[in-house]
């Protein structure tokens, strides 16, 4: 296969006959499943044009860590594409703007924020188990009267109001307008973002562009006016000696850069400006309500699909925690069926299938493949989860597969596994995610025990392609255990 392309080029997809099979199989595969097929007849490491863009495609481990990890720093790079220049000012974000100084600087001080609001500090696991108590009430109603509910509007609704109080210091109450503004401008977002780098390759995306394109501007314009107003009254009640939050964080590090005279850097140059604030911003709330809302979706999913695994978190947590209080941090190295199931969801449905597109920065390689300067990569985690030499039976959910074989031990069985990415652009709220989806799963099925509805069919297990992979709608039955039942008057 390699000799027919020799000199170090990677296997290239012819473009036209690509273009023709590709119009013939869209309707059937999203893209991740496409490029892990198509492994079949080029390898696992190949490249196409996208326009004039030259792409490689990577669907084995070996190489996404040569370009993650080993030539992070090469591959550090990110394309502009029409929307998420669209939605990041020209990208003046972290997720898209490319490698500079701006984006290191804000990457710190996004990552010193967190730290200090959110991962080290107790107030976050206060705030998010607050969220928890008030999710669980809500199905606690919708238990006692056997109603079926759509729990994503309250998943996401407890999600934001957590990344709400790192970002903003505020949080929304039920049927909040400011928040039902934002799921619908945010739906809209993630219906139409980064469709872009695909249309590219997939023509056909393009036969909608006029009203996808209208509606991401119409709710990107809402979006930025609910940024801007926070970030107003920010400045207002801006006071240096107390950090209430992320927003707060970013203009005490603009101060300083405007009031440090004898240095060269300057608010502006280090790209502080209050589009790269807000922009910095809205990634983090986008990224913090989209991506954790998924997993919850997913995991639910999957719980009802294998009422086995959820019967075992349940023992697992009468074991450990019990009945008599709430589980909290602290309890998760008991929990590691739990945590192993957290692990099962992120890897058979992850939530950026194909990461963020990366770019080289320089002429470069990956295996014996010479790269040119600007070449995008994609990296194939759909595949990398799927690679059936990695993982016995890839599409079954098994959480088993993260446990020690030996004792409770946790474990991750292969290399291949690369959740939240890795190396330069890897999460920034990895331990953010991990701490709310450990806290709302143990509340939740510490308390309940969620089933489909009676006349309604198990919630489907396919992924809609997006800039995270979605789930489709569906209604759920939560059932109050026993247990639980006898001390509901909660002396919490
Ligand atoms: C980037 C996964 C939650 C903020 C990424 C990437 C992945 C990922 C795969 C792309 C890495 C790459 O392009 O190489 C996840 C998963 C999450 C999650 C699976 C939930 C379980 C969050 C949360 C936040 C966040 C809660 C915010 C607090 C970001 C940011 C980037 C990013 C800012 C861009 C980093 C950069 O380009 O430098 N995430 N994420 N993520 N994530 Fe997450
Ligand atoms: C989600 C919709 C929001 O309205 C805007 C937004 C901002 C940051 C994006 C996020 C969306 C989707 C998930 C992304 C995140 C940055 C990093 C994260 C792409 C578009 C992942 C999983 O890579």
């Amino acid at each position: 296969r390699m000799s027919a392309h020799g000199s170090g080029e990677p296997p290239h997809l012819p473009a036209l006959p690509l273009m023709g099979s590709l119009l013939s199989l869209r309707s059937e595969l999203p893209p991740h499943v496409l490029f892990k097929e198509l492994q079949v007849k080029y390898g696992h490491t190949y490249s196409l044009m996208m326009g004039s863009h030259s792409v490689i495609v990577i669907n084995q481990h070996v190489h996404a860590k040569e370009v993650l990890l080993k030539k992070g720093k090469t591959f550090a790079g990110r394309p502009r594409t029409v929307t998420t220049d669209i939605l990041t000012r020209d990208g003046k974000d972290i997720a898209f703007g490319d490698y500079s100084a701006t984006w290191k600087f804000h990457r710190k001080i996004v990552h010193g924020a967190l730290c200090m609001f959110g991962e080290g500090s107790a107030s976050i696991e206060k705030t998010i188990c607050a969220e928890a108590q008030s999710l669980c009430s809500v199905l606690s109603e919708a238990a006692d009267v056997g109603l079926a509910l759509d729990l994503a509007p309250e998943l996401t609704r407890a999600v934001t109001n957590v990344i709400c109080s790192l970002c903003f210091n505020s949080s929304y109450c039920r049927g909040d307008s400011e928040f039902e503004t934002m799921l619908q401008y945010s739906q809209g977002i993630v219906d139409t973002v980064a469709k872009d780098s695909l249309v590219d390759i997939f023509p056909w995306l393009q036969i909608f562009p006029n009203a996808d394109l209208r509606l991401l501007k119409h709710c990107v314009s809402i979006r930025d006016k609910l940024l801007q107003r926070k970030f107003d009254e920010h400045k207002v009640n801006y006071n240096d000696h107390v950090q209430r939050d992320l927003i707060d964080a970013l203009l005490r590090a603009k101060r300083s850069a405007e009031n440090n005279n004898t240095s060269e850097i300057s608010a502006e140059s280090v790209g502080l400006s209050d589009d790269h604030i807000l922009m910095t911003v809205g990634d983090i709330f986008g990224a913090g309500v989209e991506t954790t809302t998924t997993v919850l979706k997913w995991a639910i999913t999957y719980l009802i699909h294998h009422p086995e695994v959820q019967r075992r978190i349940q023992d697992e947590l009468d074991r450990t925690v019990g009945d008599s209080r709430s589980p909290k941090l602290t309890d998760r190295g008991s929990l590691p069926y739990l945590e192993a199931t957290i692990r099962e969801v992120l890897r058979i449905r992850p939530v950026a299938p194909l990461l963020i597109p990366h770019v080289a920065l320089c002429d470069t390689s990956i295996g014996d493949f010479t790269v040119r300067k600007g070449t995008r990569v994609i990296i194939n985690l759909w595949a990398l989860h799927h690679d059936e030499k990695e993982w016995k039976n890839p599409e079954r959910f098994d959480p088993g597969r993260f446990l020690k074989s030996e004792g409770t031990g946790l474990t991750i069985p292969s290399p291949s596994y690369l959740p939240f990415g890795a190396g330069l652009r890897v999460c920034l709220g990895e331990a953010l995610a991990k701490m709310e989806l450990f806290l709302f799963l143990s509340w939740i099925l510490q308390r309940f025990t969620l089933s489909v509805p009676p006349g309604h069919s198990l919630p489907s297990l396919e992924g809609k392609f997006g800039v995270v992979l979605q789930t489709a709608k569906y209604k759920v039955n939560a059932t109050i255990r026993p247990d639980w039942a006898r001390h509901k008057c909660q002396a919490e």
